[in-house]
């Protein structure tokens, strides 16, 4: 009998920098239904799912910057998210900008949770591989100030049993890191979960501008490949306050194989039915326990360059 999970890549179109969470926190419900109706077990909404992406802008005054973040999840504004899924029975996956508390100290994240069928929270992580820069560069068109606005994070890049399939999270720019993936699949990563919000630009290397699609495709292919893991990344896309921003949402077997990818830059929902086994045959081709060689992995790292 196969192993099979059905996904939904819920893309979010652009989101104002004026739409309140509970207008947003409804579009994603609205996607929860039309996942569900389509048969999904999981939904994978994107990075920072619930406003604008505002590391694209400069923010000082500091009530200001933590009013984009969510000091409780779920919280009022969130709550009806997660009632819906326990209603639906549809698990999630929710990237936002998490304010917490720790040892009494101020702490601010990008971070994900994984919520399993019965609507509660079943993992959770923080974003590692934090792009941008501290700095305000006014001479830029938009700012990447998630080196300002976020910490680097403090969780286990780690895996979480729900609907049957064990599932690791991360979240944008981590997909360009293959540690990444290797370090979920080593964790028991069966599909490799993420949101992202990537401009179509890149001020400080206008000459990759054009492989701006392409670098997205080849790190989750290459990924989903080299691991034998399916993975699923999804988009904030569209023009964002100013900010021009890729789609290409994508669900990508362990083959490599792109099985499916949003066609529009809107609130877009694409459906596959991912087939665990998958998983099994590319691994036997890999085989890592008799094939993999840590141990010289390590002293390749250590030789003097
Ligand atoms: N949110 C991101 O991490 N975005 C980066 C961009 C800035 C390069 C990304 O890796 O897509």
């Amino acid at each position: 009998m196969p192993r099979i999970i059905t996904v939904g890549a819920a893309q979010s179109g652009p989101i104002a920098r004026t739409e309140s969470r509970r207008d947003v926190v409804a579009r994603r419900i609205e996607q929860l239904r039309q996942a569900h109706r389509q048969g999904c077990d999981l939904v994978v909404f994107t990075e920072v799912a619930l406003t604008a992406f505002f590391p694209h802008w400069w923010i000082e005054d500091e009530a200001e910057l933590d009013a984009w973040f969510e000091h409780q999840l779920p919280g009022p504004d969130t709550q009806s998210l997660f009632d819906e899924a326990r209603r639906l029975g549809v698990s999630f996956y929710l990237g936002y900008a998490e304010l917490a508390y720790e040892h009494g100290q101020k702490h601010r994240y990008n971070s994900s949770v994984l919520i399993d069928s019965q609507g509660q929270i079943a993992g959770k992580y923080r974003k590692l591989h934090l792009p941008g820069h501290v700095e305000h560069r006014p001479h830029n068109p938009f700012q990447n100030l998630e080196q300002r606005y976020f910490e680097i994070g403090n969780l286990p890049l780690s895996t979480t049993n729900v609907c049957g399939a064990q599932v690791g999270m991360c979240i944008c720019n981590d997909r360009r890191w293959p540690e990444t993936y290797r370090v979920l699949t080593l964790a028991g990563a069966e599909l490799i979960v993420l949101g992202y919000n990537t401009p179509d630009q890149i001020p400080e290397h206008p000459a990759m501008n054009h492989l701006v699609d392409f670098h997205n495709r080849l790190s989750m292919q290459a990924g989903a490949y080299q691991n034998g893991v399916w993975v699923v990344g999804v988009a904030k896309a569209g023009v964002e306050e100013g900010v021009s921003q890729i789609g290409q949402s994508m669900i990508i077997a362990p083959s490599g194989e792109v099985v499916a990818m949003s066609s529009t830059r809107e609130d877009e929902l694409i459906v596959y039915r991912c087939d665990l086994d998958m998983v099994t045959y590319y691994r036997s081709l890999f085989n890592f326990a008799k094939n993999r060689r840590p141990e010289f992995y390590e002293s390749l790292t250590n030789r003097p360059s």
